[in-house]
């Protein structure tokens, strides 16, 4: 298995579920890219992108289902059919739909294209909503440990590197307590560490 692979991007959230599985992989390192081209270096054109048997695929949400069924010996997800199925593959897509849409957007005008001064209102409003996504995780989250009762999963995995995006824009700030501490308890993963390389 072969996964093309750069720090700090949606790339981490692969390696760091391979390695939670313990799953035997290489790397394909793609530089690091400061205008976030990194998919002409990959073979569809995105990263991360997962090479398996033959098989090539792209989006991170689709590939770690994918190695989660396959390669995933029952772990890191609560199987189909069971109560919390529902929740698990709602986080699995909240992650990098509803909340990182907005995101998307306050990163690329700020960090990529470095012009988010022209359009204010675009920004202010992409802030509001990433404030938005963050508030409905942050009150479904609750008291638990983990987005779920099932406990550490996939998910988690996911919703992580949105968080980390957020924070680092400085949208996830001191007004979201158990947000913060959530995610601090999964930067203390040590598969989390390995997978920054
Ligand atoms: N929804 C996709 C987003 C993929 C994506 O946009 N990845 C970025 C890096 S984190 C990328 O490839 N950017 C370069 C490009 O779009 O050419 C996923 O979850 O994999």
């Amino acid at each position: 298995m072969k996964l093309y692979f750069a720090p700090r991007t949606r790339s981490v959230r692969v390696r760091w579920l391979l390695i939670e599985l313990d799953v035997p992989h290489t790397l394909e390192i793609v530089p690091f890219d400061p205008n976030g081209m990194y998919g002409q270096a990959t073979p569809l054109g995105k990263l991360p992108v997962l090479e398996d048997e033959g098989l090539v695929i792209c989006e991170s949400g689709a590939i770690m289902e994918y190695i989660l069924e396959r390669h995933g010996g029952g772990k890191l997800a609560p199987p189909i059919g069971h109560r919390e199925r529902g929740t698990f593959l709602q986080w699995m897509h909240y992650a990098e739909s509803t909340l990182y849409s907005p995101l998307g957007i306050l990163i690329w005008h700020t960090l990529y294209r470095r012009n988010a001064d022209r359009f204010p209102e675009v920004m202010a409003d992409a802030r509001a909503r990433t404030r938005a996504g963050l508030k409905f995780l942050e009150s479904q989250l609750g008291e638990r440990s983990y987005l779920l009762d099932y406990g550490f999963s996939a998910a988690d995995i996911m919703t992580a590197f949105t968080l980390l995006a957020a924070r680092a824009l400085g949208v996830l700030d001191s007004g979201f307590p158990r947000l913060n501490d959530y995610l601090t308890r999964l930067e203390a993963r040590p598969a989390f560490t390995a997978a920054q390389i």
